[in-house]
């Protein structure tokens, strides 16, 4: 059994498990952004737990190529009233964000895992995570969001993303993180061609190999409307496909838009594991 210290829960990863995406921005690629209407939020946030979600990740900067930055108060202004409506809800609450102030403002208001697509890479980020007991997700990106798409270039990209996020998990584990509080990601779509995407979904398994649990995050992205040339609000049975390649590749935790999709592949997944305890 693969636990993972999350804050104020252990999180059972023996059976994968599915991370909402609660999008509080202006600009989101998916046009999902619920910037500044709380209730809102706190209305989907519930809708996705009622669907299936394990966790819930929220973000309040987009990191789609081209998005406008957002100032940190602006992005702390954002998250903290959702934040705190959603505390009370008994489900582990993520912050995505690459700002280590940030990253600070919600650790102290209670939330169990940062999401850094930086991978803690700002100084100050290992810090401000290992004073707390939260998990954290260090992703591999080629570049900055405004610029990784130009020209993306790798050698080996399986054999470089995995190098790098075994330095990362190393620096985290020298700044106090313990391995049980570390995920991975390899950051699909994040300076990488649908080519190298692909080489990553077939390579899952060697990322797993290392040892920490492996979260994918494939959800509506652009290299699925490559492959089947369908607008982003149109890509749910693809992105069902993806996320259960993940899973059956090794992968702990999916980050998705359509939850109740995903917890159906999800659980056909898991019954060929376990016989099935279904009804007919
Ligand atoms: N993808 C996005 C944002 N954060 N975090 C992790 N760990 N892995 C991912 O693949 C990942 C992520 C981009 O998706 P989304 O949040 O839907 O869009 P936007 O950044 O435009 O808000």
């Amino acid at each position: 059994m693969t636990l993972l210290v999350c804050g104020r829960f252990r999180l059972d990863l023996s059976a994968p498990k599915i991370m909402a995406i609660l999008n509080l921005t202006d600009g989101s690629f998916s046009g999902d952004g619920l910037a500044d209407n709380v209730g809102e939020a706190v209305r989907r946030a519930e809708a996705a737990l009622e669907a299936g979600a394990d966790m819930l990740d929220l973000g309040a900067e987009s990191t789609r190529p081209g998005a406008v930055p957002v100032p940190v108060e602006m992005e702390i202004d954002r998250l903290a009233p959702v934040v705190e409506r959603l505390l009370g809800l008994g489900v582990p609450l993520s912050v995505d964000t690459m700002k280590p102030r940030v990253m600070q403002a919600m650790l102290a208001l209670g939330v169990d895992m940062i999401n850094d697509i930086m991978a803690l890479r700002a100084p100050g980020a290992l810090a401000a995570v290992a004073g707390s007991r939260a998990a954290v997700c260090l992703m591999h990106m080629q570049g900055e969001p405004r610029t990784m798409q130009d020209r993306p270039h790798y050698q080996d990209v399986l054999a470089e993303v995995g190098s790098f996020l075994g330095m990362r998990a190393a620096a985290a584990l020298a700044a106090g993180i313990a391995g049980d509080r570390i995920v991975l990601d390899p950051g699909f779509g994040f300076g990488k061609t649908l080519d190298h995407n692909l080489a990553l979904l077939r390579g899952l398994p060697v990322l797993v190999q290392g040892g920490f649990p492996v979260l994918a995050g494939l959800s509506r992205k652009s290299m699925l409307g490559q492959i089947t040339g369908q607008p982003v609000d149109a890509r749910i049975h693809a992105s069902v496909a993806a996320a259960l390649l993940a899973v059956e590749g090794g992968g702990r935790i999916v980050r998705v838009h359509d939850v109740a999709a995903t917890r159906d592949a999800l659980k056909v997944w898991q019954a060929t594991r376990t016989g099935g305890e279904c009804e007919a």
